[in-house]
């Protein structure tokens, strides 16, 4: 185990990318902490073709500085098959963290190298929205390319308050994002990763719904060709969700 303190960690992410595990050094800890209530983000991604890396986060629960069995009592835990991304979007109140990255030796060969990006941003429930949603784009859900109508469920809670969706839009199409079917209130936001640094830089968010409530949120008649990521953000509490792509043609491309 390599351990890596990053000391307070605050909105504008920490990147560490090509970071390697073997199977001598199976696991990076990289320990953080958090001065006020925040949204700890982490994003795992560009895990090497033909591997698997997995992600949990651990808080320092006996408050001993030190990343030991009491801690590992509770935890979160992302660990998508293969290669797919793995993301944490965990809202807590301050104190010292350990994100661990695993190699999943099933699943590895020899080395596996990964991409890890962290944030912890405003929580939510806190106005402005803009500052709780999270600035990490992993690929948790892969729409992939969008010529017919989409619609996925989901949920999202303190536990897991962001989901983020890939999508790519062709020549000649359109598309209208729909979320609904809210218990509490939720958010959404469009963005296209020009500098596809999976990071969500000025100028980058390209349209957001914000409603208040549980009132669905749309962004209609979006008609630019590209590679876009649609997230999905907690406002204030646990609820279920209808995410509906409604794709159409148009007459220009
Ligand atoms: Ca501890
Ligand atoms: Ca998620
Ligand atoms: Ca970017
Ligand atoms: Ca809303």
């Amino acid at each position: 185990m390599t351990l890596y303190n990053l000391g307070t960690l605050g909105s504008t992410p920490v990147v560490k990318n090509n970071f390697d595990l073997n199977a001598s050094e199976p696991t990076d800890v990289f320990q953080f902490k958090i001065t006020s209530g925040k949204n700890i983000n982490l994003s795992l991604t560009d895990i090497s073709a033909g591997d698997d890396a997995d992600i949990q986060l651990f808080k320092d629960a006996n408050l001993n500085g030190v990343l030991d069995d009491f801690d590992r009592k509770v935890g979160l835990v992302s660990n998508q098959a293969s290669n797919h991304d793995d993301a944490i979007n965990f809202k807590t109140s301050s104190g010292t963290f350990f994100a661990e990255v695993s190699r999943f030796a099933p699943g590895s060969s020899g080395n596996v190298s990964y991409d890890l990006a962290l944030s912890a941003t405003e929580p939510s429930g806190t106005v402005p929205l803009s500052a709780s949603f999270s600035n990490l784009l992993p690929r948790e859900f892969i729409v992939g390319n969008l010529s017919h109508d989409v619609t996925r469920t989901g949920s999202i809670d303190n536990r897991n308050t962001t989901d983020v969706y890939s999508f790519t839009l062709g020549t000649f199409e359109g598309v209208n994002i729909k979320l609904n079917g809210l218990s509490s209130d939720a958010d959404i936001r469009l963005i296209r990763d020009f500098n596809n640094n999976r990071i969500v830089d000025a100028g980058e968010e390209i349209a957001h719904s914000t409603n208040g409530g549980i009132n669905s949120e749309l962004i209609s008649n979006f008609t630019t060709a590209g590679n876009y990521f649609l997230q999905v953000t907690e406002f204030n509490g646990a609820t279920n969700y209808n995410l509906t792509f409604d794709q159409f043609t148009t007459p220009f491309a």
